[in-house]
């Protein structure tokens, strides 16, 4: 079995990741921050160093800043929905995932004004169009980092930096990048920094986080028990508790500390190196096969290792029903939770595209049975 899924979810996992879940699960056990018994306080430990780690990561001051999360989109919809007031405008663009442009639209129905900045056909936001988007109204701009569809790359840096200059927030969703991409809070101005722990920080699934940056002030998602300041009526305005109720996964994020603590002893330089060169073996591969469309920038230095294909004559969810059965070959078929980015390519109507994700444990070897698999079945359908 090949597994070409990584923007999903990464697999596989570290060892190490699994055995800090396994660990945690049979001798620690309790519930982090609920009472003050030793196991209580071991589980404490374990939280506050994966934020701990997080913090390292990407830069962040001051760890209690993040939010621990079930996932990117709980993150999302933590920042967008508690900064949002009727009367604001914020700024999207047209590649982003369902859950930035769903909890958008919500919004939109509430008075909240959204514009979507259109990308080009690689999927490649113009700034220009993004810097006449900004009106004196204009609370937020949100952002992909990388495409989930296309990998393509959004200039993070400028777009923070243009945020700085006009007051404006901004939010970046590192869904596609985190772990694999080097992410600095500081140096790239980002205010609100969503992330999964599941993808490339190689943590499980259910895991993920929200950086916000000091002073800025959302309307919690949830509300309810923190563990601290029980005899409070109402949500604790201190951080992380402020958007962290309920029992947090505390095995889940003994994981992701193991994933964080690998991508820092690998080093993520390594990791996207490897990825972008197995990337770029499959891309001129694919690019000798007659009758493949490529969707995206087509190039490693514009793109995270996702790459975008459709080939004349069968639908995407039958190719990857074909490579799934008859190759193990497993890749993602159709619009990715990502309709809007599927509208940038011209591939709604047409039922998506296969989607090929590259993770930090595939080999040349199995790139270059992709790319013979796909070769073996774009020759059966032009016959
Ligand atoms: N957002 C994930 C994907 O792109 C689930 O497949």
């Amino acid at each position: 079995m090949i597994y070409l899924d990584n923007a999903a979810t990464t697999w596989p996992k570290p060892h190490s990741v699994i055995d800090a879940v396994v660990k945690t699960m049979e001798e620690v056990g309790a519930n982090p921050g609920r009472g003050g018994h030793h196991m209580a306080i071991e589980a404490g430990r374990i939280i506050y160093e994966t934020r701990d780690l997080l913090a390292k990561l990407f830069n962040i001051k001051n760890p209690s800043r993040i939010v621990l999360t079930k996932n990117a989109t709980e993150a999302l919809n933590i920042g967008i929905q508690g900064l949002l007031k009727p009367g604001d405008h914020v700024i999207t663009s047209s590649m982003e995932h369902n859950s930035v442009s769903r909890p958008l639209k919500h919004l939109a129905d509430s008075g909240i004004e959204v514009s979507k900045v259109a990308c080009n056909k690689q999927g490649e936001l113009i700034l220009e169009n993004l810097v006449k988007a900004i009106r004196p109204n204009t609370k937020l701009i949100v952002i992909t980092h990388a495409s989930n569809v296309t990998g393509t790359l959004m200039p993070i840096t400028e777009v923070g930096s243009i945020a700085r200059e006009h007051g404006v927030y901004f939010m970046v969703d590192a869904s596609q990048t985190a772990g694999v991409f080097p992410i600095d809070v500081e140096a790239m101005n980002i205010d609100l920094l969503a992330f999964p722990g599941h993808k490339s920080l190689l943590g499980p699934q259910g895991t993920g986080g929200l950086f916000i940056r000091e002073n800025i002030v959302l309307k919690p998602l949830l509300t309810g028990g923190t563990g601290g300041q029980s005899e409070l009526e109402r949500q604790p305005e201190t951080m992380p508790d402020a958007f962290e109720s309920g029992t947090l996964n505390t095995p889940g994020f003994a994981g992701l500390g193991a994933g964080i603590r690998f991508i820092l002893e690998e080093g993520i330089d390594k990791i996207r190196e490897h990825e972008a060169r197995l990337a770029n073996i499959l891309l001129e591969g694919l690019r000798e096969i007659p009758g493949i469309t490529i969707y995206g920038p087509n190039d490693l230095r514009k793109q995270a290792a996702v790459i975008s294909i459709n080939i004349a004559g069968i639908e995407a969810a039958e190719f990857g029903f074909v490579l799934d059965n008859t190759y193990g070959i497993v890749a993602r078929a159709g619009l990715h939770c990502a309709p809007d980015a599927h509208r940038v390519l011209d591939t709604l109507s047409a039922g998506g595209t296969l989607r090929f994700s590259i993770g930090y444990f595939n080999t040349e070897d199995e790139v270059k049975q992709v790319i013979q698999a796909v070769q073996e079945i774009a020759t059966e359908i032009s016959k």
